[in-house]
């Protein structure tokens, strides 16, 4: 029933729909253009938006070549393999394709088009191929983003649920058929109320990806502001009320 409520825009400057994001719709979900450039500049627009409420994992702080089934993070969250991948450059890889997403660097890759974009940095998370992947964000954040390269380089198709207070919401086959190898975007979801998964579909057992520069954080809901008004009008009616 919340399908009316989504919207999905795949734009080169997304300020204009993130600033509308907090409006009727249940989840905003933009896409930059695609390339490093666009992909920084749809980032800068992100974090703008939500002011200093935000927090961001870089993966600079992790081993390189460890893997968590989930692997956690203290600032955004846990990242989940929830379907391993098979067949693909994962395998014989560190643990094995089934051994959890992974902190990889441009040396111990076994992937192709993957790659850091924290600037002076050198590492990224890894699905290692899993079909099935969730981000499931700290309490109380209603806005993500991410960077995301190489994704749906290997045929098939990308779907994405959001899951919130409000339900679960589907954007499918993200990229409408597929791209090329080493593909780079910005991802932003914006909810109108807290976001507690995000999780990425592939149909493909080997069309993986990375993510880099996720960041989490909580914008104003119009909603919140709105009953905040009323409550404080209430109050103001309320002493006068008693004043009288
Ligand atoms: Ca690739
Ligand atoms: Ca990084």
């Amino acid at each position: 029933m919340f399908s009316q409520f989504k919207s999905f825009a795949l734009c080169a400057v997304s300020a204009l729909l993130f600033a509308g994001a907090a409006q009727a719709a249940a989840v905003t979900f933009t896409v930059s253009a695609e390339g490093l450039l666009a992909s920084r500049a749809a980032e800068t627009a992100f974090l703008a938006s939500l002011g200093t409420h935000r927090s961001t994992e870089t993966f600079e702080g992790f081993v390189a070549g460890s893997q968590g089934k989930p692997l956690e993070s203290a600032s955004v969250g846990s990242f989940s393999m929830d379907w391993a991948g098979s067949g693909g450059a994962c395998v014989g890889k560190l643990g094995g394709c089934a051994a959890g997403a992974a902190i990889l660097n441009s040396t111990n890759s076994p992937f192709g088009g993957r790659f850091n974009t924290t600037p002076g940095g050198t590492r990224w998370l890894d699905s290692f191929d899993a079909r099935i992947f969730t981000f499931s964000p700290l309490d109380n954040v209603n806005s993500i983003g991410f960077f995301l390269t190489d994704a749906n380089d290997a045929g098939g198709r990308y779907d994405l649920e959001v899951n919130s207070d409000l339900g679960t919401i589907s954007f499918d086959d993200i990229f409408g058929g597929g791209l090329s190898n080493g593909r780079v975007f910005y991802l932003a979801f914006t909810s109108a109320s807290a976001i507690t998964g995000i999780t990425i579909f592939s149909n493909s057992s080997a069309d993986g990806f990375g993510i880099d520069n996720v960041t989490v954080g909580q914008v104003p809901e119009p909603g919140t502001v709105a009953l905040l008004g009323l409550g404080l009008l209430a109050a103001g009616a309320l002493r006068r009320h008693r004043a009288a």
